[in-house]
C-alpha cells in the first residue's frame, strides 16, 4: 500500500508547543519531581544528600546536571518495590525487564502513568498515519515485557481496533493480517522480517494487503534493514524506542518524515552525555542517552543512564512537531565488541551484510578464543533465489563479504555461508551475537 497521509497530530497543543513553553513546563515538572522523589523514596533522599544537592537548588533546567545519576544496579538493589513513590493501592500494573543478566528491574504504573504512556504510543500511531479507523496487529510479546501491553494500551487510546496477537504462530499472523485488513504491524524488526518470509512461503503477496505501516522497535535496525522490510512488505517503517525502566515503547518515536525519533519531551528530559566524563555533549554529537521522567507517579527516575548510544539531531523537523529528535540507536555502551583490539558495534556488521543483495538479513556472529586471540565466525544465509550449489559464486560471495568487513570495519571475520532458513528466526528480539570468549573484554 502507498504511504498514508498522516492524521495531523494526536495532541497538537503538546506536540507543537513552542520551545519556550515546553521548557517552562519541563522546569515546573522537574522541580515537582525532585521534591516528590526526595520526600517519598529513601534511595533518592540518600543519593541527593550524598551529592550535597537539595530539591530547592533546582532553579533552572541547567541545574539538572547537579543531580546524581540512577543506574540499573540501583533499581536491582531496590528489588522489588523499593523505588515506588506511591502506596501499593495506587499501583495498577507492574512490568519487569527480562532479568536474564541479573535481578529483574521492576517498574510500577498508576492509572495516570498508563494514560500518559498510552498518549506517547498514540502519538507514534498518528505519526505513522494511523488513527481511529486503523486496525493494529500487535506482535510484540505480551507479558512482563512492555512491548505487547504498551502498544496495546496506545492503540486503544488512539481509538484503533487492536488485535492482541503477541508473538508466535506466524502463519496465523499472516492470515489474520490479510483477513482483518490490518493497517499497521507493531513488532520487532526481526519479527517483521520473519513474518514477511512466512507470508511469501505461504504464497501471499503482502503488497496486496491494505497494511501500510510498521511501528517497529525494541532492537536496533539499520537503515538498510528498514529499507528491506519496507520493500518486502510494501509498508513504511517507523522506529519506536523505549525501555522498561523508563516507561516502555514510546519514549521516542518517528513521525511521517522518518528522520529521527521525537522524544516525548513533555514527559521526559533527554540528555546526551560523554560516557567517560559524564558531561553533556553538544547537539549532533554521539553519547550515552540519559532520561529523567517528568510525569511518572509510581516509578519516577532521575537521570537514568540507559547505556544506549544516540545523538540529538540538529534542527527542526518539517512535520511541525517541536520535540527534539534523537537519532536511531547506534548501539549500547555495553554491546561494543573489541575484536583483536578493534572496536565494533553489531549494527556496523549488519550494515555490511545488508548491502549484499545475495545475503538474507539474518545473521549470527560467534566469538570464541583460539589460542590467545579472538576468533569471529559470521554465519550468514543466502537468499532463497541464490544458486546455492554453484560453489564458485558461493566462494566469491564469501570473499567479497570478508573483504568488505576488513576494509570498512578493519575486522578479520571467518564468513560461513549457510543454506536459506538455517539461522534461527526471532519472534522477539533477535540474538545476533554469541560471545563464548574466555576472557570477555
Ligand atoms: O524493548 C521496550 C520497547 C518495546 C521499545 C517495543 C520499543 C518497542 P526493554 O526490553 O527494557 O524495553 O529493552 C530496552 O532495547 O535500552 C535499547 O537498547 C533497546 N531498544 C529499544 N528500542 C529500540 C530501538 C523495550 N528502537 C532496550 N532501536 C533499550 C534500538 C532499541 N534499540
Amino acid at each position: 500500500m502507498a504511504r498514508k497521509e498522516p492524521l495531523v497530530y494526536y495532541q497538537p497543543d503538546i506536540e507543537t508547543m513552542s520551545r519556550e513553553d515546553l521548557e517552562a513546563l519541563q522546569l515546573e515538572r522537574l522541580q515537582a519531581l525532585v521534591k516528590r522523589v526526595y520526600r517519598k523514596i529513601p534511595f533518592y533522599k540518600e543519593s541527593f544528600d550524598k551529592a550535597g544537592v537539595n530539591p530547592e537548588d533546582i532553579k533552572s533546567l541547567a541545574d539538572l546536571t547537579k543531580l546524581p545519576f540512577t543506574v540499573k544496579q540501583d533499581m536491582r538493589d531496590a528489588y522489588p518495590f523499593g523505588l515506588f513513590a506511591v502506596p501499593r493501592k495506587d499501583v495498577v500494573r507492574v512490568h519487569c525487564s527480562s532479568g536474564t543478566t541479573g535481578t529483574a528491574t521492576v517498574v510500577g504504573y498508576t492509572q495516570k502513568d498508563l494514560e500518559n504512556w498510552g498518549d506517547c504510543f498514540a502519538r507514534a500511531l498518528y505519526g505513522a498515519g494511523c488513527g481511529p479507523d486503523s486496525t493494529l496487529q500487535i506482535a510484540y510479546g505480551y507479558g512482563l515485557f512492555t512491548g505487547g501491553l504498551g502498544a496495546h494500551n496506545g492503540g486503544e487510546r488512539a481509538g484503533c481496533t487492536v488485535l492482541p496477537m503477541s508473538t508466535g504462530n506466524t502463519k496465523r499472523q499472516v492470515r489474520l493480517m490479510k483477513d482483518f485488513d490490518v493497517d499497521c504491524l507493531c513488532c520487532t524488526p526481526s519479527y517483521a522480517l520473519n513474518i514477511a518470509e512466512v507470508a511469501q512461503e505461504e504464497g501471499y503477496d503482502i503488497h496486496e494487503f491494505p497494511i501500510h505501516a510498521g511501528i517497529l522497535g525494541a532492537e536496533p535496525c539499520s537503515e538498510a534493514t528498514r529499507a528491506e522490510i519496507e520493500q518486502k512488505m510494501g509498508i513504511q517503517v517507523y522506529d519506536i524506542y523505549g525501555l522498561s525502566e523508563v516507561m516502555g515503547p514510546g519514549v521516542a518515536c518517528e513521525c511521517e518524515k522518518q528522520h529521527g525519533l521525537h522524544v516525548c519531551e513533555d514527559q521526559f528530559i533527554i540528555e546526551i552525555l560523554d560516557p567517560k566524563t559524564l558531561q553533556p555533549v553538544p547537539d549532533g554529537e554521539w553519547g550515552e542517552v540519559v532520561f529523567t521522567t517528568l510525569c511518572k507517579e509510581c516509578s519516577p527516575l532521575v537521570r537514568y543512564r540507559t547505556r544506549d548510544i544516540s545523538r540529538i539531531l540538529v534542527g527542526e523537523c518539517e512535520c511541525g512537531r517541536t520535540f527534539r529528535r534523537m537519532d536511531r540507536i547506534a548501539g549500547r555502551t555495553d554491546d561494543m565488541m573489541i575484536l583483536r583490539g578493534v572496536n565494533v558495534f553489531p549494527s556496523q556488521i549488519e550494515e555490511e551484510i545488508v548491502s549484499f543483495p545475495e545475503i538474507a538479513p539474518q545473521y549470527q556472529l560467534i566469538l570464541t578464543t583460539k589460542g590467545t586471540l579472538d576468533h569471529a565466525e559470521l554465519r550468514v544465509e543466502t537468499v532463497p533465489e541464490f544458486p546455492f550449489d554453484e560453489i564458485r559464486r558461493l566462494e566469491k560471495l564469501k570473499k567479497d563479504l570478508q573483504k568488505a568487513l576488513k576494509e570498512n570495519l578493519q575486522i578479520a571475520v571467518d564468513v560461513k555461508i549457510v543454506e536459506p532458513k538455517t539461522i534461527e528466526r526471532a519472534e522477539s528480539k533477535a540474538k545476533r551475537i554469541i560471545d563464548m570468549r574466555e576472557n570477555l573484554h
